[in-house]
């Protein structure tokens, strides 16, 4: 009897697998449990059995039909959840759907772009993948000139199929200078927001693939107060206005002369603190007055203009703004961290 037991299991759990709606699930429950089902009909059967065996087959049948009865209600259960989720009742709230979010960098990349439209920049762009001549020879860095040390590249395999120039991913977005220059001539005012690569190992303060956003500005009798009144303004746009500039003489050769920008610190007013490492002042960007070998690689005449560029990193700008301690956090696609802003 155990053994025709066994075998009703195997087969009504068989048969409830291919149950698709409560018609056929009706029938099944009736071929196993109604007065002439074939469970029911054995265990009519126990009490012909002599005691002992009665005991023990009866214990194993009634067991066996709770398990089979508990499968059954789950099986109706599921078959009435699938058919009432077809209907859609309207006065339930709503599932929030998820958005997503400008990442931080893309929100202040933005702000310094509508604050330089204010100031009559436009914002350019220029290629990641770039020849050696825009992003080093057009800037005054010729071949095996020591400065091109100054930025650990990438270089590519491929040549540039025009000029058989080598090709690299750029260093600096100063590889849109050039690029802007000519087709745009003087005079001339741009933002060039951008990824720029290098070979670089990484660490808190350094990633091989980062932010710049340059300035570029050309005109008749420009010199460094100019250079100094817009980069004051950008300063006291991004961190206050009580923010100064302090600039120091720094070595590019695309500039002359060369300078080093720092912005005293937002938190402390120049006092030190954690942000500034105790100086008081934050590096933020490399500027100067254009040399004039860039300008006549750009086809503009030195005798007639002049102008100044800058570049700041900014992700340096976005790390100070929220601070974040770690520009490895930008690229990370960690949505804890995404998500705070
Ligand atoms: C330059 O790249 C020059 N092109 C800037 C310039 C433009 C000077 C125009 C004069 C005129 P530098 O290598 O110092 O300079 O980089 C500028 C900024 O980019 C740095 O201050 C830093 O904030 C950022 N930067 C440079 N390397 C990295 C890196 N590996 N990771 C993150 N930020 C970086």
């Amino acid at each position: 009897m155990k053994t025709k037991l066994e075998k009703i299991k195997q087969d009504f759990l068989q048969s409830i697998k291919e149950v698709k709606d409560q018609k056929s699930l009706s029938d099944l429950e009736d071929k196993y449990f109604s007065r002439k089902g074939e469970l029911s009909l054995i265990l009519r059967q126990l009490k012909d059995l002599d005691m002992k065996t009665r005991q023990e087959v009866g214990k194993f049948a009634n067991s066996l039909k709770n398990e089979l009865k508990e499968v059954l209600e789950k099986t109706r259960k599921d078959l009435s959840r699938e058919k009432t989720s077809d209907v859609v009742d309207p006065t339930l709230p709503g599932e929030k759907i998820s958005t997503g979010a400008l990442h931080p960098i893309t929100i202040v990349r933005k702000e310094i772009e509508d604050f330089f439209a204010t100031l009559g920049f436009m914002s350019i762009d220029g290629p990641e993948l770039e020849s050696d001549y825009y992003n080093f020879t057009a800037l005054n860095v010729l071949a095996h000139h020591p400065a091109r040390d100054m930025q650990d590249t990438f270089y590519i395999d491929s040549k540039d199929e025009d000029k058989q120039a080598d090709l690299l991913m750029r260093t600096q977005t100063s590889n849109t200078q050039v690029r802007a220059m000519l087709k745009h001539g003087a005079p001339l005012r741009a933002i060039v927001p951008g990824r720029c690569f290098r070979c670089e190992s990484t660490d808190a303060r350094h990633e091989h693939t980062f932010y710049q956003l340059e300035g570029i500005l050309i005109d008749e009798n420009i010199n460094l107060a100019h250079l100094k009144a817009v980069l004051e303004e950008t300063g006291k746009f991004l961190y206050g206005p009580n923010t100064k500039l302090r600039t120091r003489p720094k070595y590019f050769p695309f500039v002359e002369p060369g300078l080093n920008g720092e912005f005293s610190c937002f938190l402390c007013q120049g006092k030190g603190c954690r942000v500034c490492k105790n100086s008081g002042w934050l590096e933020v960007l490399g500027c100067g007055l254009i040399h004039p070998n860039v300008l006549r690689a750009g086809g503009i005449d030195p005798e007639k203009y002049s102008g100044f560029a800058f570049g700041f990193g900014l992700d340096r700008l976005v790390m100070l703004k929220y601070d974040i301690n770690d520009i490895r956090n930008f690229h990370s696609g960690d949505l804890r961290f995404l998500k705070q802003f």
